[in-house]
């Protein structure tokens, strides 16, 4: 069922003992809104703890000081930033058929929960897990705050993507009245790489392909290269690379080929107008959003890339 703020902070306030799961492979969205909702629950005298199918990133451990580690059974379980309840991963299995309340801010969402409060303009789940807060007249700390914040920066980008809004803007400078470090706290989530990335970045980068008068930029991230960087790299250095071509400027098709598995290739594009990315994935059966979309390729790189690349000079040479 569908329900306001107003009636998703009663439930938080009637309620008591719960869990907080964030989606599986998390981001700062999603972890900084369970961390914050729970130490917020915590700090009107509730019992919370918040739980997720995969690590926290050690960049975002400090989210974990908002939140005092309690054990007791849980009788509320919440999601947050969760759009689908495949997105719980592991913990699908044992959570997915018993959440009472999901706060989200998906546009494209499967509704899983008994109650469902979603905002789509919101920039972050962390904007509405603020909103909810005041409604509950709960009481944040710095702790908290970083939390909140986490989610708002990392979902608009260091607030440079289009969902930023003045409301995005009014939270965010609300919760740096709370005194965390949040020039640090950017530095570390934005510009900071681990030097494995940094290799990484330098072999992708001097490997990277031009067509089209240098206005299609193509990645390849094949298999035989992530062993090579294994050890080297985090697992979560591999995400976040197909923004790369893009970065390139004249580039309006990106294009990034990531091997998943022998005869496996997941194709991610960024487009710029007259481009569309979601257009272009809809031709080899995938899908996205107008500037950012994917689709999957089957075959080796070769056929993948036969496949792939007249079609994408196509488009470009028809703009
Ligand atoms: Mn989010």
């Amino acid at each position: 069922m569908l329900i306001d703020r107003q009636k998703a902070a009663e439930i938080l306030t009637e309620n008591d003992d719960f869990l907080i799961i964030s989606h599986a492979n998390p981001d700062g969205d999603t972890l900084g809104s369970a961390y914050g909702l729970c130490g917020i629950l915590q700090g009107m005298g509730k019992r919370a703890k918040t739980i997720c199918a995969d690590e926290v990133a050690p960049r975002m451990e400090y989210l974990k000081k908002a939140v005092i580690p309690q054990e007791f059974e849980e009788k509320c379980i919440v999601t947050v930033d969760v759009a689908d309840v495949k997105l719980l991963g592991a913990l699908e299995e044992k959570y997915g058929d018993n959440i009472y309340l999901a706060i989200d801010h998906h546009e494209s969402r499967k509704e899983f929960a008994r109650y469902t409060v979603v905002d789509s303009t919101a920039a972050a789940t962390c904007e509405m897990i603020f909103e909810i807060a005041q409604l509950m007249k709960a009481k944040l700390n710095s702790n908290i705050a970083a939390c909140l914040y986490t989610g708002l920066s990392t979902d608009t980008g260091c607030f440079k993507y289009s969902n930023t809004t003045s409301r995005t803007h009014n939270i965010a400078a609300s919760l740096i009245e709370y005194d965390f470090h949040h020039a640090e706290l950017n530095y570390k989530l934005f510009d900071v790489k681990t030097r494995g990335r940094i290799d990484l970045e330098m072999r992708l980068m001097r490997d990277m392909e031009f067509f089209c008068n240098d206005k299609i930029a193509l990645v390849t991230i094949t298999s035989e290269l992530m062993d090579e960087f294994q050890g080297r790299v985090d697992v979560e250095d591999f995400n976040g690379l197909a923004s790369m071509p893009r970065q390139v400027e004249g580039v309006i098709l990106g294009v990034t080929i990531k091997q998943k598995g022998e005869n496996v290739f997941k194709v991610s594009m960024r487009s710029e107008e007259p481009i569309t990315a979601a257009k272009l994935c809809s031709l080899f059966g995938g899908g996205g959003h107008a500037r950012a979309a994917g689709c999957t390729i089957n075959g080796n790189l070769e056929f993948v890339r036969a496949k792939l690349l007249p079609v994408l000079e196509k488009a470009v040479k028809s703009v």
